[in-house]
This record gives structure tokens, sequence and C-alpha cells, in this order.
């Protein structure tokens, strides 16, 4: 799938749609959620273009991946969710629903948030 430069995260990237960042550095963009799944709700975000946790597995330079790792562990400590716990999730396609197509990491967390997921149908 070729990275569509109009998605919603490619667009706040530029400045073209604010957002409520949580962090920032040369190669992470973190922002919460406009719509929050959970008290805490932030979305983590590469800089870079690319589509979906596979592309950015395969084609990220070690630099990014490392940024981007290490970005997500210190936003939890400063969101303040690292002692009671939070969880990650990145959605890739039409079974897990994924609504941009700009790869990021949601952060869940400031409550209990129960085991798991729900399947459609299972
Ligand atoms: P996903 O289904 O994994 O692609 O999640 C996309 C998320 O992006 C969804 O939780 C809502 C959020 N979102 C969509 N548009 C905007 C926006 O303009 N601003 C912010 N902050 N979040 C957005």
């Amino acid at each position: 799938m070729a990275y569509d430069p109009n998605n919603i995260f490619a667009r706040i990237l530029r400045g073209e749609i604010p957002n409520q960042t949580v962090y920032e550095d040369e190669h992470v963009l973190a922002f919460h959620d406009i719509n929050p799944q959970a008290k805490v709700h932030v979305l983590v975000i590469p800089k870079g273009a690319y589509v979906s946790f596979a592309d950015f597995s395969q084609n990220a330079s070690p630099e990014e991946i490392t940024a981007f790792v290490r970005a997500s562990g210190r936003i939890a400590q400063d969101l303040g969710v690292e002692a009671d716990g939070y969880r990650i999730l990145s959605n890739h396609g039409v079974d897990a629903a994924q609504e941009v197509p700009h790869f990021h990491l949601h952060l869940f967390g400031g409550q209990r948030l129960g085991r798991m997921i729900k399947p459609l149908d299972s």
C-alpha cells in the first residue's frame, strides 16, 4: 500500500491540523487522541512516512526505530501511567480496523482496561 501524503496524521505533522502534543523530538510526535477510548489515550507516531507497523518495522532506519521505541516508553512514564499500568496497541489493515494509514501506537491507561480485545465475531 502506497503512503497517502494527505492522511490526517501527515497533515498534523505538516501543522495543517492542530493537535494536543505530549511529546516531540526529531523522529517522533505524540498527541492526545481526538476520540479517547480511555482516561489516557495518546497516539505515538513516527515523523517518517510509514503506512503501518509492517512498513515501519521493515523500512524505517535503526535510528528511527530506536527513537520511536525509546520515546514510547518515556511518554508512558511522563504521562504517569507506569506505576499502575498501560496498554500499547497498533492496528494494521482491515481486520484490525485501521483508520489512519500512517503508522501509530495507541497508548491507553489511567484506568483498568480489562483483558485484551473483543472480536466482532468469533
Ligand atoms: P486507527 O483505527 O488505529 O487508525 O486509529 C486512528 C485514531 O486516530 C483514532 O483513535 C482517532 C484518531 N484520530 C483521527 N483523526 C484525528 C485527528 O484529527 N486528531 C487526533 N488527535 N486524533 C485523530
